[in-house]
């Protein structure tokens, strides 16, 4: 028999008011929700999946009672530790809230529940000939919720930005239980404070989001994949400067080492299309103008790309098939090098313009180090954010590692420093980057984020210790 007194008085204030399906108390059935990507992981006390906003308030306003502490659970496929259980809180999963209502064709909106997969919500709106523009490798597990709550970005932030762009209502449950409806997807709507962008990246720190209106583009029409081997970083930024001047929309301009291909090559069994290689790659996503022969416009940039000695080998894919094979090769990156190894992840951004110096300079610091690890580098380089990803040698144990990566991290933070960066580009803060916040924010804009946060969640229950500590 379990004893914990907390989670008795929980499941006796909640008896007879919730069905016993929203309730996981049996600890086989809670493990899978107290960890992330990250791999780290802990103990809920309970978990819920509420099918409904008001079950939401009855469980955030009896946790609150009892002030015991919840943590808000979308897909967990975060890489920084948000959604992780660290002291045996209740996990709050909004997986079973997944509905999707029909679109808005006027408003170019459509309205989900929180725990929508941002896949469905893709094929949902694709119907309509309209996208939802957050695109990433997690697609098919994240949910929109965890989206919001991270400000997600992904492959084509270059054209579309961060999911704060691309909201225009909420719905939110405050940890007394109040149910709070932001800006009911209006377009315009000038009365001070804007709430909703306070809950996007807040990480589930504030409030819960229970469901949001979308906003929508229209899906793009002739999109073409390209792909290239580079001698160089500086190869990848005269290729970019070329394709900002291209008679086309850049939907993503991602790169890659050539240590990283040879990882996907090696899981996936496969080789790249392309016959010669380079020490970087480049998978380029445009979209070809509407006007006329855009096609032959854009052989010709190719054939004048190809002609640069900047540029080892190039191609376009032919097909749909071909497409998706390009495509993953990059997003097959994290998977290929997590599988057979322990790894350290840097999700980093400088300004666009100064990329290939910044990435030089890191490249420099971690030679000079002699760390027993190697570094593999990919990323939004037309968002100028690399990922950087150290993984371990087997001639360390993992405790040595943890060592040289502690040692790493401290230089690489005054290096992003420096260049006017940040630590977390897309992938949030959660536990991980915690020391990043404390150092790159002043104790005044500390204060301020401590006040908001305490104006919503007074007694401090709210996914504790994520962000910062109080
Ligand atoms: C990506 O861009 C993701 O593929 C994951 O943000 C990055 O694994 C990583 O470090
Ligand atoms: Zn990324």
């Amino acid at each position: 028999m379990d004893l914990n007194p907390k989670k008795q008085q929980l499941l006796k204030a909640l008896e007879g008011k919730l069905p016993q399906e929203v309730i996981l108390s049996k600890s086989e059935d809670c493990a899978p929700y107290g960890g992330d990507w990250t791999r780290m992981t802990g103990s809920p006390l309970l978990v819920f999946l509420p099918k409904t906003t008001e079950q939401v308030a009855l469980i955030l306003k009896n946790c609150n009672e009892l002030k015991i502490p919840v943590i808000p659970s979308g897909g967990r496929t975060g890489l920084s530790g948000g959604a992780v259980v660290t002291a045996n809180e209740v996990v709050l999963s909004l997986s079973r809230m997944s509905k999707i209502s029909s679109v808005d064709l006027l408003g170019r909106t459509v309205r989900v529940q929180a725990g929508a997969v941002t896949e469905a919500v893709h094929e949902h709106c694709a119907k309509e000939g309209l996208l939802w523009p957050i695109d990433l490798a997690s697609k098919g597990t994240c949910e929109v919720g965890g989206n919001l709550s991270t400000n997600a970005g992904g492959v084509r932030v270059i054209r579309y930005g961060m999911v704060r762009k691309w909201v225009s209502g909420l719905q939110i449950v405050t940890m007394n239980g109040d149910v709070i409806e932001l800006n009911r997807g209006l377009e315009k709507n000038n009365t001070g404070y804007d709430l909703i962008q306070l809950m996007v990246g807040a990480e589930g720190t504030l409030a819960v989001i229970t469901e949001a209106t979308l906003k929508l583009v229209r899906l793009p029409q002739k999109e073409k994949v390209l792909f290239f081997s580079l001698p160089s970083l500086e190869a990848i930024k005269q290729l970019f400067k070329k394709a900002r001047l291209a008679p086309f929309e850049i939907l993503a301009f991602e790169f890659f080492s050539q240590s990283c291909l040879k990882a996907v090559e090696k899981q996936l069994n496969r080789r790249s299309k392309l016959d010669k290689p380079g020490e970087f790659y480049v998978l380029m996503e445009i979209e070809l103008g509407l006007g006329s022969e855009p096609e032959d416009l854009l052989e010709q940039w190719l054939v004048d790309v190809l002609g640069a000695d900047f540029v080892i080998d190039g191609m376009w894919a032919q097909s749909s098939t071909e497409r998706k094979e390009i495509w993953g090769l990059r997003e097959g990156i994290t998977e290929s090098i997590a599988l057979t190894h322990e790894v350290r992840k840097y999700d980093v951004s400088v300004a666009v313009s100064q990329i290939v110096e910044f990435i030089t300079e890191a490249e420099r610091l971690f030679l000079s180090m002699n760390l027993e690890a190697d570094l593999y580098l990919f990323g939004h380089f037309g968002d100028g954010s690399p990922h950087l990803n150290i993984v371990r040698r087997d001639t360390i144990d993992h405790k040595t590692f943890v060592e040289h990566c502690d040692r790493f991290e401290k230089e690489l933070y005054l290096l992003i420093k420096k260049w006017g960066g940040s630590a977390s580009s897309e992938h949030g803060v959660g536990l991980l980057k915690k020391s990043w916040v404390a150092m790159a924010k002043t104790p005044q804009e500390m204060a301020l984020v401590k006040a908001i946060k305490t104006a919503f969640d007074p007694n401090h229950l709210l996914n504790p210790g994520k962000i910062f500590s109080l």
